[in-house]
C-alpha cells in the first residue's frame, strides 16, 4: 500500500487534474440553456453524471500517472515484479462502489423518465412528420400543415412523430429532448416550453445526403397568440381547400406549405 511519503505528490497531483477537469466543465458552455422543466430534470441527471465521473476520473488518472513515475524500474533492472495472487479487498470495492452508483443513477434516470413523460390533461397535440429532407407539421383538427412548429408557452405539448422514408430525429437542443421518427411507427415526445422565442430543430439521425439541412424551426408564442394564428391558419386552409375542390387534379405534395417564413431568422 502507499505509505506516507506517496501523500503529498498525489494529492497534490488529484488536485492539478481535479481542477483541470472542473475548468473544461465549468467554463466551457457545453449546452445552452434549458427552456423547459424535462431539460432541467435532464440536466440534473447530465450533471450528477459528469461529477461522479469526474471523481474517478481525477483518481484513477492521477494514481495511474503517479504510479509510472514513481514506481518506474531502474533502466538496467531486468529482474521480475513481485507476484501477485489478487487483492479480495481491492476486488470488493471496486466490485461494490460501482453497483451501487449504477442503482443510483438507475433510480435517477427511472424518476427523471417518469416525470418527463406523464401527459398533462391539457395540451397542445401536433403531429411533425419527417422526409428527406424537411420537417413539417400537422395540426389534425384544424387541418393545417406547416413548415413550423408554432406552439403556446407554458404548456405541455405532445408531439406524435411519424417518418415518411427512412429514420429521422427530431431535436431541439434547448429542450434537450430527442426522439427518432421511424418508418412504420408514431413516436411521441412530451415538453412544456416556458420561454417565448424560436428555437432551431435539428435533425439528428443521419438520413442520406440532406441531412445537414434538415432543420426548421420551433417557435414559442403568448397562449393568445397562438390561438389567432391557430384560427387563422385553419381559416386560410380551409379557403384553400374550397379553392382546391373547384381543381380536378391534386396538387403536388408539399405545394400547400403556407406557412409563413416572415420576420426572424
Ligand atoms: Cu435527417
Amino acid at each position: 500500500m502507499l505509505n506516507s511519503r506517496h501523500t503529498v505528490p498525489l494529492a497534490l497531483l488529484m488536485l492539478v487534474i481535479g481542477a483541470l477537469t472542473a475548468a473544461q466543465a465549468l467554463l466551457i458552455d457545453w449546452v445552452p440553456e434549458t427552456i423547459t422543466p424535462e431539460g432541467t430534470r435532464v440536466d440534473a441527471l447530465l450533471w450528477f453524471l459528469f461529477w461522479t465521473s469526474a471523481v474517478f476520473f481525477v483518481i484513477v488518472t492521477a494514481l495511474l500517472i503517479y504510479s509510472v513515475w514513481a514506481f518506474r524500474a531502474d533502466p538496467d533492472d531486468e529482474s521480475e515484479g513481485k507476484p501477485m495472487h489478487g487483492n479480495t479487498r481491492v476486488e470488493i470495492v471496486w466490485t461494490v462502489i460501482p453497483a451501487i452508483l449504477l442503482i443510483i443513477v438507475s433510480v435517477f434516470s427511472i424518476i427523471v423518465l417518469d416525470r418527463n413523460e406523464s401527459l398533462a390533461a391539457e395540451r397542445t397535440t401536433v403531429e411533425v412528420r419527417g422526409q428527406q429532407f424537411a420537417w413539417s407539421y400537422v395540426w389534425t383538427d384544424q387541418g393545417i400543415e406547416s413548415g413550423d412548429l408554432r406552439v403556446p408557452v407554458d404548456q405541455q405539448v405532445e408531439l406524435n412523430i411519424k417518418a415518411a422514408d427512412v429514420i429521422h430525429s427530431w431535436w431541439v437542443p434547448d429542450i434537450r429532448l430527442k426522439q427518432d421518427a421511424v418508418p412504420g411507427i408514431t413516436t411521441r415526445l412530451l415538453f412544456t416550453p416556458e420561454k417565448i422565442g424560436t428555437f432551431e430543430v435539428i435533425c439528428a439521425e443521419l438520413c442520406g445526403a440532406g441531412h445537414g439541412v434538415m432543420r426548421s424551426r420551433m417557435i414559442v408564442m403568448e397562449p393568445d397568440e397562438y390561438r389567432e394564428w391557430l384560427s387563422g391558419a385553419e381559416a386560410e386552409a380551409e379557403a384553400l381547400r374550397a379553392a382546391e375542390g373547384n381543381r380536378p387534379a391534386a396538387s403536388p405534395p408539399g405545394a400547400d406549405d403556407e406557412s409563413d417564413t416572415d420576420g426572424g431568422e
